[in-house]
């Protein structure tokens, strides 16, 4: 029998998928906050790189691993991985789209309805005794029939203007072109969508041309009624002008589940109360991360089959 393939597994991954991939591959683990300079174990017949989409994988670590084949990455977005560089080297990078897409979407809706109608402040409202002790709370604000707009519509932007329908919203979207298949209002300018917008979600692709493009102006033209809601990466926004403005109220509010420097959270966000703050738990549920990890598998088992990666990114 041919040796099992050897591949590096970077980061803590639950012990199911360990055991999975541990019965078809030699595993060495890599612990992503040591250097790769001082790793253990970076033999040269390591073939593969799994790693979640959350750590980076550097033009250092590949040349730490030359015969590096395929980097699989563990998440569908592959901002923190260097993909000019593994070009350079002929090394195959896969993601995992579609299988996390309804919980993403799920997700920027929760956090819109919990802003909106102010579910973690009501909830700390109730234990904090302030009901029981007589207090009125302040009233919350309509989500059915608010006017929508998605800065991305890609897979996980469409998810979510499908389950907007349901609530009756006004749905419009910006990105780099109009869809002819969409049903929805196409607004280039995303200044001017934020200025049409009760609720802006941020569902695009955070690379370099689209760091921090919510920025002060496009916060203060969704404005003191306005909600921002973020799925996708925290570097998309400018979080110095966001926590500026939901401070000095030029924004209504904001729903978040993603950060600049995760996973640090500026304590500036834990005083207000017209934020939810989630941990980046996008696709955090048992059925998607298992989801996840089969899609992994099978991209890497596809690939040592000579038959090619199953989800190749497109940049
Ligand atoms: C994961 C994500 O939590 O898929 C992504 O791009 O951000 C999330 O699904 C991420 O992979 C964590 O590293």
């Amino acid at each position: 029998m041919a040796p099992k393939p050897k591949i590096l597994v970077q980061g803590k991954f639950p012990d199911a998928f360990i055991a999975a991939l541990a019965a078809r591959f030699a595993l060495v683990r890599h612990d992503p906050h040591v250097p790769p300079a001082e790793a253990q174990g970076w033999d040269a017949d390591i073939r593969a790189l799994v790693s979640w989409a959350r750590y980076a994988v550097t033009a250092e670590m590949m040349d730490r691993l030359p015969n590096l084949e395929i980097l699989a990455g563990f998440g569908v977005g592959y901002d923190r991985f260097d993909l000019k560089a593994a070009k350079q080297r002929r090394i195959v990078v896969t993601n995992t789209p579609d299988v996390l897409t309804d919980d993403v979407a799920d997700l920027a809706i929760g956090l819109t309805i919990a802003t909106l109608r102010r579910i973690a402040a009501l909830d700390r409202f109730v234990r904090a005794g302030r009901w029981a002790a007589g207090e009125t709370p302040a009233l919350a604000r309509k989500v059915s029939g608010k006017r929508l707009g998605i800065v991305g519509l890609g897979r996980i932007g469409r998810a979510i203007a499908g389950r907007a329908e349901g609530f009756a919203m006004a749905i419009a979207y910006t990105g780099p072109r109009a869809y002819v298949d969409s049903p929805y209002r196409y607004v280039a300018d995303l200044a001017k969508l934020a200025r049409d917008s009760d609720v802006l979600v941020i569902a695009c692709r955070a690379d370099p041309s689209t760091r921090h493009m919510i920025d002060a102006d496009v916060l203060r033209e969704l404005g003191a009624k306005g909600i921002l809601v973020n799925i996708a990466r925290g570097s998309l926004v400018d979080e110095v002008a966001l926590v500026a403005a939901l401070k000095d109220g030029t924004l209504g509010g904001a729903g978040l589940d993603v950060y600049a420097d995760e996973p640090r959270v500026t304590p500036d966000l834990f005083g207000l109360d017209n934020v939810v703050v989630m941990p980046h738990i996008g696709s955090a549920t048992e059925e998607t991360r298992q989801a996840m990890a089969d899609l992994v598998i099978a991209n890497l088992e596809s690939h040592f089959a000579g038959r090619g990666p199953l989800t190749p990114v497109s940049p």
